[in-house]
């Protein structure tokens, strides 16, 4: 299923956006919010919520041996994270663009990181890398009822072909 979403022109392809507690402390919902709506893709799941301590070890689980793990779980575990699920073509791969690098030293200006962080351990917002651990972010932040499945009145305006 993977492969088959690389290939098509699918605008129902999910990711899995979050923004951090640092984030959400600096007043950035609005405008990291607004960069997603604005390029078109749709918002379908939105809520507020203080990860636990096990809930984050489980969404960062690839990174449990790295030395920066702990301090990583401590940071998102540290606040209030708006966490999101976005749709439309490509929004994985472009979700990932509009993010930036993982470390904002290196994320271009115009993107979230670059416009809005210096460190990688304050980097403001989440973005899934893949369809396929999009899928697995989804269903561990969200119930399937949370997230909703509506047309958008601009859909025709923002696509040529659906
Ligand atoms: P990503 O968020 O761009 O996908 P990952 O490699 O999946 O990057 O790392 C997850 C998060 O862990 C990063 O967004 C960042 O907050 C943190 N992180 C990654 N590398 C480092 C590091 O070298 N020092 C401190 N934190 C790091
Ligand atoms: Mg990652």
């Amino acid at each position: 299923a993977a492969h088959e979403h690389q290939f098509t022109m699918s605008s129902s392809e999910q990711t899995f956006i979050a923004i951090k507690p640092d984030g959400v402390q600096r007043g950035l919902i609005g405008p990291i919010i607004s960069r997603f709506e604005s390029r078109g893709f749709k918002l379908v799941a939105i809520k507020l919520t203080v990860p636990t301590k096990e809930h984050l070890e489980k969404h960062y689980e690839d990174l449990s041996s790295k030395p920066f793990f702990p301090g990583l779980i401590a940071y998102m575990g540290s606040g209030p994270v708006c966490a999101m699920v976005w749709e439309g073509r490509d929004a994985v791969k472009t979700g990932r663009v509009l993010l930036g690098a993982t470390n904002p030293a290196a994320s271009a200006p115009g993107t979230i990181r670059g416009d809005y962080a210096i460190d990688v351990g304050r980097n403001v917002c989440h973005g899934s890398d893949a369809v396929e651990s999009a899928k697995k972010e989804i269903a561990l932040w969200f119930k399937p009822e949370e997230v909703q499945s509506w047309k958008a009145a601009q859909f025709d305006w923002i696509y040529e072909k659906p």
